[in-house]
């Protein structure tokens, strides 16, 4: 380690507060004033890892859905995956130690995870459109440099590319080429294959309207609309002429379940939100009645998974598929996946890393949050046995034509991590071969009203979950009062946990019908603020 290059460029990104940052469910999150000398720091961390781990790692600098003053960033591993949980501690003690005891840490880092400093090390980094963002790319920039690492700089781009262009570059090309243009031509090439010259099928229309949250999507969506031609037409709005994630994207209408600010909606049009940083999408539509219909990310994990289910049965192959889920899947989501489907579901705790790494013990894997954040993983063996059966020539057309065209959809799918486009591409190519509108697609399960609110406590990590966030352990007689709430609803459920992003505690509540979840949701609200340690105002019940 060269001690003064490194001495040199600390002087220049200065811990200048001592507020102390935590590496989260997605990485560090907060105002962005706070993270120059966080962002430098981790630029150092990703050196060492990328040595450790002889492979690129990535760097991405955003802060997602929050508000344009928050700022953050995501630590992306060799293969496309969140930060390996080992290393979220070594990070979080990296990024709150004071100047003076930051080349010892590293020191300590190199020696603990016998990591050969020799070994050469490549950083990728990219970062969204925040106003903060360039300022802290450099910060990361100067800490790459400083111990003597290759920066790649993509610039502003989406998350969902940053994981792909990791995977393409550490894969040597395999996964993809390791360019923008190379992850726009893979996607929209199999799209536009599979739907072919007849864009319009049944009750599908090739038109929809997308709501961009004025963040980094929008950039992306423009090139995308470049290489899609005349296969889709997509309606932009939201594209940074308004406020960042301000009533609008993914998260607001999943939230707020209702439509976005600045969408002009027609009736039945089919409508796309997608996050501040493109890595979640949400369906909707408001019917002649001006009721709002909300297709989530549950939603498109059942659309996909019964898509696989029918391609698999089509093409004979047999591929174990299996479908991961959260605690905030819909109860109605997951008795239509057992029971009709017949797809095996199982529930992780909240955060992509959980639900990636479940994914991946399937053959085919489709992963979603309610939240819209999921894909679609797929075992290299069975990327193998579907490749090898489309050799098959004793195949019959049809089976042949199934498998052909489960190539071409895995084409679409960004394996590396949830995005939002990619996604899209894919609901879309499900629609249109079904011949579905919204409505259809609709029809296939209800959802059960439910409510989200969040509790503002004193101290959040005095919560503790067990059973994937189903059941709260802490604090001690919390989950009785839970109990004996739901017991009073029919078709009832609710659970608390402490967010990973915010300072509160999330509630969830459904019910049988929407006044049950709301009063519900109120009354768990108060139960938290009364034996959580509440701050602020109590939370109110619904008049
Ligand atoms: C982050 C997670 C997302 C999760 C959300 C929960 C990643 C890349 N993103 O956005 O998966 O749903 O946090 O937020 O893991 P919460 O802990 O504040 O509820
Ligand atoms: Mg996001």
């Amino acid at each position: 380690m060269d001690v003064p290059t490194i001495d040199k460029a600390l002087a220049l990104h200065p811990r200048t507060h001592d507020g102390y940052v935590e590496y989260g469910t997605a990485g560090f999150r907060t105002r962005s004033h706070m993270l120059e000398h966080v962002m430098f720091r981790m630029g150092l961390l990703a050196v060492l890892r990328s040595k450790l781990k002889r492979a690129a790692i990535g760097l991405m600098i955003t802060a997602s859905h929050n508000e344009e003053h928050d700022n953050g960033v995501k630590i992306v591993d060799p293969a496309g995956e969140m930060l390996e949980a080992s290393w979220e501690q070594i990070a979080t003690e990296l990024a709150n130690v004071e100047d003076s005891a930051v080349i010892l840490t590293l020191q300590e880092i190199v020696e603990s995870q016998n990591i050969d400093i020799n070994t050469p090390a490549t950083v990728i980094i990219g970062r969204d459109t925040r106003s903060s963002s360039p300022i802290l790319a450099t910060a990361a920039e100067d800490g790459v440099q400083a111990l003597k690492g290759i920066v790649q700089d993509f610039g502003t781009i989406t998350t969902p590319q940053l994981h792909y262009l990791v995977v393409c570059i550490n894969t040597k090309g395999s996964y993809g080429a390791p360019t923008l243009q190379g992850y726009y031509e893979k996607l929209t090439s199999a799209f536009k294959k599979i739907r072919g010259s007849s864009v319009k099928n049944g009750k599908y229309i090739p038109r929809l309207i997308l709501d961009a949250a004025n963040g980094v999507g929008a950039i992306a969506v423009e090139e995308f609309k470049k290489y899609l031609d005349s296969s889709i037409s997509i309606e932009l709005h939201n594209n940074g002429n308004g406020k960042l994630n301000y009533m609008c994207g993914a998260d607001f209408v999943k939230v707020q379940q209702a439509q976005p600010l600045n969408v002009p909606l027609k009736p039945n049009m089919r409508c796309v939100s997608i996050d501040g940083d493109a890595d979640r999408v949400i369906y909707y539509y408001t019917d002649e009645q001006d009721k709002f219909h909300l297709l989530d990310g549950d939603r498109i994990a059942t659309l996909i998974a019964s898509y696989f289910k029918e391609l698999l049965l089509e093409s004979g192959l047999s591929l174990h598929l299996g479908l991961v889920q959260t605690a905030y899947a819909n109860g109605g989501s997951t008795d239509y996946i057992s029971n009709v489907l017949k797809v095996p579901v199982v529930c992780v705790p909240t955060g992509v890393k959980h639900l990636h790494h479940e994914a991946a013990y399937f053959d085919i894997g489709v992963y979603f949050e309610a939240n819209g954040h999921g894909t679609v993983t797929f075992k290299s063996t069975a990327l193998e046995k579907i490749r090898n059966t489309l050799q098959d020539s004793s195949l019959p057309e049809s089976a042949r034509n199934a498998v052909a065209k489960l190539l071409n959809t895995i084409q679409v799918i960004n394996q590396t991590v949830g995005d939002a486009l990619s996604d899209m591409l894919l609901v879309e190519t499900i629609l249109h071969t079904k011949g579905w509108d919204l409505t259809e697609w609709e029809k296939s399960y209800k959802d059960l009203p439910n409510r989200q609110s969040k509790v503002k406590v004193a101290d959040r990590t005095i919560f503790h979950t067990a059973d994937a966030e189903r059941k709260c352990v802490e604090p001690i007689g919390l989950q009785e009062r839970i109990d004996q709430l739901v017991a009073q609803y029919p078709k009832s459920r609710s659970f608390v946990r402490p967010s990973g992003t915010e300072d509160v505690v999330r509630v969830y509540a459904e019910a049988g019908d929407v006044v049950a979840a709301q009063k519900l949701a109120a009354e768990v609200s108060l139960a938290v603020y009364e034996l959580g340690g509440g701050i602020g105002p109590e939370p109110a019940m619904p008049s």
